[in-house]
């Protein structure tokens, strides 16, 4: 049998007709099919344990990876996380929530891309926690965390929810310099305890090249400082557990020589009229309270008359 030119030309338009006909069926499957109305937008969303979005660099935080099914019946998810990979690297493997127990594509192996493919027990219609994946920011600046394709179906001849993804900002920022709250500008001691505030991720302070542990708990630090006569200029630097380090805090204080109480080099009638100017008197930051316990008194004097004409 011979098909004619015209018949072959035909079947060439039909065909041309039938695969224009099956695209735009395919296209508009969802309308057509599963009525958009009657399957509410699910919500894959991002959040992190970062406190507003802001982590120190170096720092490991979790990435959380929420399902809302927004009234569907979810039995199968499958989601992709795109991560930059100049800011952040994966810090172990994701850990997947417990009713999203069966994960049939679990792929970390690109950085930066994290697939998933989840099954989901008995199908469920609670919102819950997907999966949490530990991350590490490794420079300064703003990773935008992304799900490039995601889809979920239902319990309903598989049908596929729509979905909206919602991505989330990490801030990637020095680590907090620790604070001093000491106030005192000057002191007739040799050792001062320099006090201040800090962030809990700061393990050490330095000061002038020594390095102290504190407490990786408290939020406060204190520590013993030594000074010399005149001017002190300290840097006061906050070192988490990787060793690395924050911006230095800044504090001055001026050690006087013991009973000069006018600060002029010299302990003589001077200091001593300053003495009997502040007798009795009490409270902190007395230029005659030489031995600083808040009382100017005998014993001032007695400091005084140690170092007279020295
Ligand atoms: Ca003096
Ligand atoms: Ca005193």
């Amino acid at each position: 049998m011979y098909m004619s030119k015209r018949k072959t030309f035909n079947v060439a338009v039909y065909s041309i007709g039938l695969l224009f006909l099956l695209g735009a069926i395919s296209f508009s499957s969802y309308n057509l099919f599963y009525k958009a109305d009657e399957l509410p937008s699910a919500n894959l969303a991002l959040t992190t344990s970062s406190a507003g979005g802001q982590v120190s660099n170096n720092a490991n935080f979790n990435l959380y990876v929420n399902f809302i099914p927004s009234g569907n019946t979810i039995c199968a998810i499958s989601f992709t996380i795109n991560y930059p990979t100049d800011t952040i690297q994966l810090a172990g493997e994701p850990v997947l929530g417990e009713v999203y127990d069966l994960a049939v594509e679990a792929d970390t192996s690109v950085p930066g891309i994290i697939n998933y493919a989840l099954g989901v027990k008995g199908c469920s219609t609670s919102s819950a926690q997907l999966l949490t994946v530990p991350l590490k920011a490794i420079s300064l600046g703003t990773a935008n965390i992304t799900i490039s394709s995601s889809e979920a179906v239902t319990d309903i001849d598989g049908q596929v929810v729509p979905f909206s993804n919602v991505p989330t900002v990490i801030n990637i920022i020095p680590l907090a310099k620790p604070v001093v709250t000491t106030s005192k500008t000057f002191t007739y001691k040799s050792t001062l305890s320099l006090a201040g505030t800090k962030s809990a991720e700061l393990t050490k302070i330095v000061i002038g090249g020594v390095t102290t542990d504190v407490s990786a708990i408290a939020t406060t630090w204190a520590v013993s400082v030594n000074l010399t006569i005149g001017n002190n200029n300290l840097s006061v630097v906050g070192k988490d557990n990787l060793n690395n380090l924050s911006d230095a805090a800044s504090y001055s204080i001026v050690r006087r020589k013991m009973a000069d109480a006018d600060n002029d080099g010299f302990v003589n009638i001077n200091d001593f009229g300053s003495l009997m100017l502040n007798w009795k008197k009490t409270g902190a930051d007395n230029v005659a309270d030489f031995n600083e316990d808040l009382t100017v008194d005998i014993k001032d004097f007695g400091n005084l008359m140690l170092n007279w004409n020295k």
